[in-house]
């Protein structure tokens, strides 16, 4: 190699060295689910889906939630909405075959912690998820339907834990990389 070039493919080594380290900390795969309102509801917002390790980083915000009340929120198995009722997603996502549950305890895949409405019905939401992933694997939520429920999920119910008239369905979709 000219010397005289040394510095510069040096330099540029290093500023590929430098992307490499930028993306081994990148964030993973992330998806996107915007919520609309069933027939005779109110329930919008959106909520996004960031793979972080082995979990799964959940944030979001639905409004024209019953003010001051726990809605039960469950990815379900089929990302259509089209019957209008959100009853065309199917049952909760459960790809590993668990009876219904908390996230706490054993659960399928598609259940979320509940989301709970402020005194103007305002959910303002961030948790994480174990046991799913995004863009990838049989527990992909990627694809699937996302569900808001009327009432408070009581996590025992099988298969559903009761939590009312679906309100709210989305589908979710990964974003573009
Ligand atoms: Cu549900
Ligand atoms: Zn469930």
């Amino acid at each position: 190699m000219n010397t005289r070039l040394r510095p510069l493919a040096l330099a540029l080594m290093l500023g590929s060295a430098a992307l490499l380290g930028a993306c081994a900390h990148a964030p993973g795969p992330s998806a996107t689910a915007t919520l609309l309102p069933t027939t005779g509801n109110a329930a919008v917002g959106v909520v996004t889906f960031q793979m972080v390790d082995d979990r799964v980083l959940v944030k979001g915000k639905v409004r024209g939630l019953k003010p001051n009340q726990d809605h039960g929120f469950h990815a379900h198995e089929k990302g259509d909405c089209s019957s209008g009722d959100g009853m065309s997603t199917g049952g909760h996502f459960n790809p590993t075959g668990k009876p219904h549950g908390s996230p706490l305890g054993d659960h399928h895949a598609g259940d979320m912690p509940a989301i709970t409405a402020d005194a103007n019905g305002v959910a303002d939401f961030e948790f994480m998820l174990s046991g799913v992933t995004i863009g990838s694997g049989p527990t992909d939520l990627v694809g699937h339907g996302l569900i808001v429920h009327a009432s408070q999920d009581d996590y025992a119910t099988q298969p559903t834990g009761n939590s009312g008239a679906r309100i709210a369905c989305g589908v979710i979709k990964q974003d573009p990389h």
